[in-house]
């Protein structure tokens, strides 16, 4: 079981994960859908619903530094599971979901760095190491707000899907197929809800959905906590980046509902997010799940 009241390295959530499938096994599964370079598994939570109509990805720690993005999945996996019958909006779908996308920088921020963001690639000249993973997707990989130089904090790799990380994301999500019609990643810091295009200022032909469901999160959001999250395109509304996971969720998979949202907070403590606000922040992650599932299952 995993308190909320401190940030956990991988091992005690994977821990949890596994827990959960031991003591609720009709419902979870676990599948390893890849490995990192360094070896540590990438692992993935089934949560089935019960008269599930879609399929529901959820994205964590794709980004090493943002401690409070892993720690909000595993408290939206608690309130799908443990809690799963104050939730029964959670039977219309199965959620796939992914606490940590980048095992290697998260632990690589646990033991060395605190602000590490890449993955632990090691560059042709050895002394830069690291891919940012959220420039490394394959849809218009290589583009504005992505650097061809491993020194970079945005270095989008050698060539689109170099790395282990995302290709195991495109290889489980090409699997699974055309059922998934909503992924979510979760990013910090901001308290921005953003949705594609993020590699340059396009918008999808359905966008203003986007915009209208977005702004139904952030309202479910200051009603609950009072906390304000901006909604809007995200080259436009934060900057442009190519590469990324959202983009290629939307513009190559044809995903729908996709999103990137950037939790708390707004700036005073930004990635050094004190453990006290992880419940908190926790919560408002799972209304953005709650609101987008209702959405899609036409129980709004
Ligand atoms: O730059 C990013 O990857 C995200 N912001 S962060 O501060 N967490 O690094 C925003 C990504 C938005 N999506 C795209 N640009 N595709
Ligand atoms: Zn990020």
């Amino acid at each position: 079981n995993l308190t909320f009241q401190r940030y956990h390295r991988i091992s005690d959530i994977y821990a949890y994960l596994e827990y959960l499938v031991s003591k609720f096994p009709s419902i979870c599964s676990i599948e390893t859908i890849g490995t990192t370079i360094q070896g540590r598994e990438i692992k993935v939570l089934k949560i089935s619903g019960s008269n599930a109509k879609f399929g529901f990805y959820i994205e964590g720690g794709i980004h090493a530094r943002e401690w409070v993005s892993p720690a909000s999945v595993a408290y939206i996996v608690r309130e799908l599971v443990e809690y799963r019958s104050k939730n029964s909006f959670a039977e219309n779908a199965d959620y796939y979901v992914s606490p940590v996308a980048n095992p290697d920088g998260y632990e690589f921020t646990h033991t060395n760095s605190r602000l590490w963001r890449k993955n632990r690639r090691d560059s042709t000249d050895k002394s830069c190491p690291g891919v940012d993973l959220n420039r490394n997707y394959g849809y218009q990989w290589g583009g504005l707000g992505a650097s061809r130089q491993s020194c970079d904090e945005t270095f989008a790799g050698e060539n689109s899907f170099s790395e282990p990380e995302t290709q195991a994301v495109r290889d489980f999500l090409t699997k699974i197929g055309p059922s998934v019609q909503a992924y979510v990643a979760f990013h910090s810091y901001g308290q921005y809800i953003l949705y594609p295009y993020g590699y340059d200022k396009v918008l999808a032909p359905d966008s203003a959905v986007l915009q209208k469901l977005g702004a139904r999160i952030a309202r479910n959001i200051k009603k609950a906590s009072k906390k304000k999250y901006k909604v809007g395109n995200s080259a436009i509304l934060l900057y442009e980046a190519s590469g990324g996971a959202d983009d290629w969720a939307k513009g190559s998979v044809g995903i729908k509902y996709t999103y990137t949202i950037e939790l708390r907070d707004a700036g005073r403590y930004g990635f050094l997010l004190p453990a006290s606000q992880i419940e908190a922040t926790g919560k408002d992650a799972f209304i953005a799940i709650k609101t987008i599932t209702q959405e899609i299952a036409g129980i709004g």
